[in-house]
């Protein structure tokens, strides 16, 4: 009975010490907000992922072990996501983190993943700085500067009669950073900014400023922050009589956009990383496999997003696993699988089209889509701007 119980704490020990690979597991971690107002994208993220995690799973895994995706809860705070990162970082059964969704979050684990050594692969995060100054941060998905400059020319060369726009931008990096890229290319593309409006995250009542708003009578409101802020501002924008066109971006590509704003969201657009029926077939499957999955809920942009970053990781832990490495060294060929991924030809193909990375860690040449709500629903805008100026 002591044999065995001195046996069973050897054993043990060896787990802690070699972490992760003792098991038939390798463990990686999500991070992201599974609470708070940004919920709804968290809950999209843990759904593609583990789709992916379980294709991977049933296909024989990884080199014959088991993925385990372990869900850590950001709330979308960046105090939180710093947290998060430590006990990720500092656990030593994680390989890799794919996170954070908002770009403060993936910023704020950004130091932490870079000193501890631990790859963060965000599928969401598109602030310019979120790849800056780390060689552990990558996103799949493209940046604020890009998506900011893609708006202003859509909107001159699609949208009629638009020539003054006011901002409503959420008082975070994302917003901020948004707003800068569109502001920086509106003067390019004819649009005259007339007003410039923040608001602070979890607010409830924008009167006050599209009041100031309305009072500046603008073709175009463009609304650079998230869909529950979105989702009222477009509401209580007509409550006080605005008729202009409402404009969103990414972080306002969320079923729950249209719950909140009810009739108001209609004819709203908005530009997203992804649209599954521009995707092609395979896209279309995991589509298919999703609503199969999950009581026949569809599929969003970050759902995508997230399968594809599980699934980059997964293959860098495939290529790259040496049972008999060091935790350090495990991760580090991760990470140096990644930055291997530097032109087309060695980039990985996912549903959601080809990702490769510059130095940075930033994604190469991933378009951005134009949708529209009608009818209650999001539909693909009809005029498409695919060879808008790319991000290099
Ligand atoms: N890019 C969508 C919103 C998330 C973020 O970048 O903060």
């Amino acid at each position: 009975m002591r044999n065995w119980l001195v046996g069973l704490m050897l054993l043990m020990s060896l787990a802690f010490v070699y972490g992760c690979d003792t098991g038939n597991q390798v463990r990686v971690a999500v991070a992201g907000p599974f609470t708070g107002t940004a919920a709804a994208f968290g809950e999209m993220i843990k759904r593609g992922a583990q789709l992916k995690e379980k294709e991977i799973n049933e296909a024989g895994g990884i080199n014959g072990k088991m993925l385990k995706l372990v869900f850590k809860d950001d709330a979308g705070k960046p105090k939180d996501a710093s947290n998060v990162a430590n006990s990720i970082a500092d656990n030593r059964r994680f390989l890799a983190v794919v996170g954070h969704f908002n770009s403060s979050c993936s910023l704020a684990g950004k130091p932490i993943y870079k000193q501890k050594g631990i790859v963060e692969l965000s599928p969401g995060s598109t602030n310019v700085k979120v790849c800056e100054g780390s060689d552990w941060t990558f996103r799949n998905l493209y940046r604020d500067d890009f998506q900011g400059q893609f708006v202003a020319e859509y909107v001159n060369k699609y949208i009629n009669e638009i020539k003054t726009v006011a901002i409503l931008f959420d008082n975070d990096d994302y917003g901020r950073g948004l707003r800068d890229g569109f502001t920086s290319a509106a003067g390019n593309f004819g649009l005259n900014i007339v007003a410039s409006e923040a608001y602070d995250r979890n607010s409830t009542d924008f009167k006050a400023q599209l009041t100031g708003i309305k009072a500046k009578n603008p073709d175009l409101v463009f609304i650079s922050g998230l869909y529950s802020e979105a989702g009222l501002i477009v509401k209580q924008g007509r409550e006080v009589g605005i008729t202009a066109q409402f404009f969103g971006a990414d972080g306002v590509d969320s079923p729950d956009f249209l719950t909140v704003a009810g009739d108001a969201a209609e004819g709203t657009y908005l530009t997203t990383p992804f649209i599954f029926s521009e995707g092609g077939g395979e896209a279309l499957r995991v589509a298919e496999a999703f609503k199969t999955e999950f009581n026949g809920i569809e599929p969003d942009t970050w759902a995508a997003l997230s399968y594809d970053a599980v699934g980059m990781i997964a293959e860098a832990i495939e290529k790259t696993f040496d049972q008999d490495a060091s935790l350090a060294d495990k991760r580090k060929a991760i990470r140096d699988h990644l930055a291997s991924l530097n032109t087309p030809e060695k980039g990985y193909t996912g549903i959601t089209g080809l990702t490769y990375f510059d130095k940075n860690g930033d994604t190469v040449n991933k378009p951005a889509y134009v949708k529209i709500v009608e009818n209650g629903k999001f539909i693909t805008a009809p005029q498409q701007l695919l060879n808008a100026g790319s991000q290099e």
